[in-house]
């Protein structure tokens, strides 16, 4: 599979993407002139109170409306949210959910490198059971500028650095995932482009996310945070096999 080369290449191109920013643009040129040459006009006093009458109306709406689209897409898309199930699933599989860490002992900043280390230890501990019993499969994501790396986790709890992962599909991926610099966002595209998942990925902080691939397929990793000049290069990818 090729990889493209830049976030824009997904969905909707870069060349639609450019084309409805410079036509949000125009448009909002359009109001602002328009605006300014009726500002401008020599109005008596009452017609002014009545144009600023008005304009206060179209402020009030357009607060709502701003309001209003935000909210309803977002009350819409809820229930597609896929983070929402990630308790669910480790917890119908008997985690003790408290006992996974997230927090990592506080470093100054630019010493985060090994911050994480005896938190993602401490959580691997607690999952390592299940995915002896083959219930589970553990992914160590550790993110930096400008790439991903991904560790599985031996049967004796040590990690393993592969440039070739692959998951299981139908069975419980947990990745636990953590940044050595920056913040960073983890994206998994399908092989049409779309988006399946995303999860923020800090440093200082392991974030655990579940996710249940359901057919065998290439996975493309993007960062969907803007971490510094090299962002748009911070891909990788992975494979969902059969199990
Ligand atoms: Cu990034």
């Amino acid at each position: 599979m090729t990889i493209p080369t830049y976030a824009g290449n997904v969905g909707l191109g870069p060349d639609t993407i450019a084309g409805i920013f410079i036509a949000a643009l125009l448009v909002s040129l359009f109001f602002i002139v328009w605006v300014a040459r009726n500002a401008k006009r020599n109005m008596s006093d009452e017609e002014y109170a009545a144009y600023r009458h008005r304009i206060e109306r179209l402020e009030k709406i357009w607060v709502v409306l701003v309001i209003v689209a935000l909210i309803i897409p977002n009350v819409i898309t809820f229930q597609y949210t896929p983070q929402v199930v990630t308790g669910n699933t480790l917890a119908g599989l008997g985690v003790n959910m408290s006992a996974l860490k997230t927090a990592c002992p506080t470093v100054p900043p630019g010493n985060y490198q090994n911050a994480c280390t005896s938190t993602l230890q401490s959580d691997i501990q607690q999952l390592l059971p299940l995915q002896n019993e083959g219930k589970i499969m553990i992914v160590v994501v550790i993110a930096g500028q400008w790439y991903w790396h991904f560790y599985t986790v031996a049967p004796n709890g040590s990690l393993v650095f592969t440039s070739n992962l692959t998951v299981p599909a139908g069975k419980p991926v947990v990745f636990l995932m953590t940044s050595v610099d920056v913040n960073h966002d983890f994206g998994a595209y399908d092989e049409n482009g779309n988006l399946l998942f995303q999860y923020q990925v800090s440093p200082d902080y392991v974030s655990v996310f579940t996710y249940v691939f359901n057919i065998p397929e290439p996975i493309i990793v993007r960062c969907l945070e803007y971490c510094g000049p090299g962002h748009w290069a911070m891909v990788s990818q992975f494979t969902v096999n059969v199990v």
